[in-house]
């Protein structure tokens, strides 16, 4: 992990940005209690179907992948409440994924943040993880939606690979999700591959020696530890350690946007393209489409 140098910005411009972000937000009604209201993050949620590229100066495009209940979507979560400038004693939270109408994340859905504390927007991807408890045909729908997004979208600056600060041995899904990550970006990818733990206590967890042993590109400079158990907790349900991981999160949320700030993106290649665009059209109804699609990859400008 980076240096752990405190960056918190300013507290006025913390305070004008959350005033705007509540000003354009919906109040989550049947969340909100006498110590703490809910609402949502001002960001529109887009499906992999309906997406069009999206451009911005300075833009980051972020996927988060990782076995199901590594705490993706809370860690989605945690980098609004952040980007809002939501400090652990305010009575207010925000939620970009919404666990209580939707405990799994099924479909791949991306949100674009921007006009927040981030000095730049982002483009962050929340994936379903990976199962085989439902079945190898949820693990394919998750695949081919992913191959769907590379079809349009060509480069990205970071893949988190979530998991859990306490893993030793990586299980046959969390290998599966690496040979799958790494068939699908393609080997320029590697560079780009951020390792997110989870459920962490701010020391250096296990998981880090079952990487380094394992098929994942590990960087160390690209490992960032988060702790979200206090996220949503209220002020009697915390207690005094509440505040020792907030602090580690926020640390954390900061040193990776800070990395993220000078990470170049990776391209994904034509051959890895064209191999995505194979992939899901074998279940695509509209194949044709997807024929002129890959012969359109395959001509001689686009090589
Ligand atoms: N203690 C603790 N709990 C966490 C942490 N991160 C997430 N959780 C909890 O773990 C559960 C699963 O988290 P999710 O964020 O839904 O996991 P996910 O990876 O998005 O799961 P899928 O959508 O099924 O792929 C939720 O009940 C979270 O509140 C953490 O760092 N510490
Ligand atoms: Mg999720």
């Amino acid at each position: 992990m980076a240096g752990v140098t405190h960056l918190i910005p300013d507290r006025t411009e913390e305070k004008s940005i959350l005033k705007a972000m509540k000003e354009n937000s919906t109040k989550i009604t049947i969340e909100c209690n006498n110590e703490m209201d809910m609402y949502y993050f001002p960001a529109k949620k887009i499906s992999v179907s309906e997406y069009q590229k999206v451009t911005r100066k300075n833009l980051k495009k972020i996927i988060m992948v990782g076995e199901t209940g590594s705490g993706k979507s809370t860690l989605i979560n945690a980098f609004v409440n952040y980007a809002a400038g939501i400090e652990i004693e305010d009575p207010l939270r925000f939620k970009l994924v919404n666990h209580e109408i939707e405990l799994q994340t099924r479909e791949i859905s991306g949100y674009l943040i921007e006009d927040t504390l981030f000095e730049y927007p982002i483009m962050i991807w929340d994936t379903p993880g990976f199962k085989f408890a439902n079945g190898r045909k949820i693990d394919e729908k998750i695949e081919q939606q992913i191959q769907k997004l590379l079809s349009v979208e060509d480069e990205f600056h970071a893949i988190c690979f979530v998991i859990k600060a306490d893993v030793n041995r990586l299980t046959d899904v969390q290998n599966l999700i690496i040979d799958n990550v790494k068939r699908l970006f393609g080997r320029e990818a590697e560079k780009n591959m951020y390792t997110l733990t989870t459920f962490g206590y701010g020391d250096r967890p296990e998981v880090l020696r079952t990487l380094m042993r394992s098929n994942f590109p590990f960087d160390e400079n690209r490992w960032f530890t988060f702790n979200n158990r206090h996220l949503f907790k209220t002020e009697s349900q915390r207690w005094f350690g509440s505040k020792i991981y907030w602090d580690i999160t926020i640390n954390s949320i900061i040193q990776f946007h800070n990395t993220l700030a000078h990470q170049l993106p990776f391209g994904i290649t034509r051959e890895t393209r064209k191999a995505n665009v194979f992939g899901y059209m074998k279940v695509e109804s509209d194949e044709d489409y997807y024929a002129d699609y890959v012969e359109e990859l395959s001509s001689p400008e686009n090589k």
